[in-house]
């Protein structure tokens, strides 16, 4: 998968090894009218979106359940072009005391784990905040179709595809939009971890 960063800053997103870009593009380019129409929807209070990560991925490509963190405001908006995928949302693991006062953790397969699917059609935007953001890891599976099914939440609500439909991935490009407030920015270009 290739990963660009777009932002006020020459910024890095974590584990990430393609190019960086510089500031002009974003600030100048068309990536700033997306930003501005997303603003208006409200989803960052009254904030623009300074920060756009790219990523393009070849049928057959994914990336790992994971949860994007405390660095950003606690909503990402996702723009998808060429093609669809399913974005899988996980269970967190569960974690119990011991009778010693010590947490422990159950570990459980990523397949029970597993909870539904969002469709993202190309040319669609998606928002994801709230539990979805902070407790529920999200993740795209290495393959190159996709059976819809019940799992798959919004497939109701989206015009290429019903249930029981195979969907034949090709290369898809991901525009993954966030606000970064001020005092996070700083942290993410000395590159601490979450
Ligand atoms: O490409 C996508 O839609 C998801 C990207 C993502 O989850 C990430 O880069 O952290």
């Amino acid at each position: 998968m290739k990963k660009n960063t777009f932002g006020d800053r020459f910024t890095q997103h974590q584990n990430q090894s393609g190019p960086i870009c510089p500031t002009d593009a974003f600030r100048t380019g068309w990536l700033e009218t997306y930003c501005e129409k997303i603003a208006e929807l409200k989803v960052f209070e009254d904030k623009v979106p300074n920060h756009v990560l790219v990523n393009e991925y070849e049928a057959g490509q994914g990336i790992m359940p994971h949860v994007d963190g405390s660095l950003y405001y606690p909503t990402v908006t996702t723009i998808s072009l060429r093609s669809h995928t399913l974005l899988d949302f996980y269970k967190p693991l569960q974690s119990s005391e011991s009778g010693d006062g010590t947490s422990q953790i159950h570990s459980t397969s990523l397949e029970e784990r597993y909870m539904q699917s969002l469709l993202l059609e190309p040319r669609s935007l998606v928002i994801v905040r709230d539990d979805m953001y902070k407790v529920y890891l999200h993740g795209i599976a290495e393959c190159k179709s996709d059976i819809m099914t019940d799992k798959v939440a919004n497939i109701d609500l989206c015009e290429t595809a019903n249930i029981g439909d195979n969907l034949k991935r090709t290369t898809r490009v991901s525009l993954t939009i966030r606000y970064v407030p001020k005092i996070l920015k700083a942290k993410l270009m000395f590159g601490k971890k979450r």
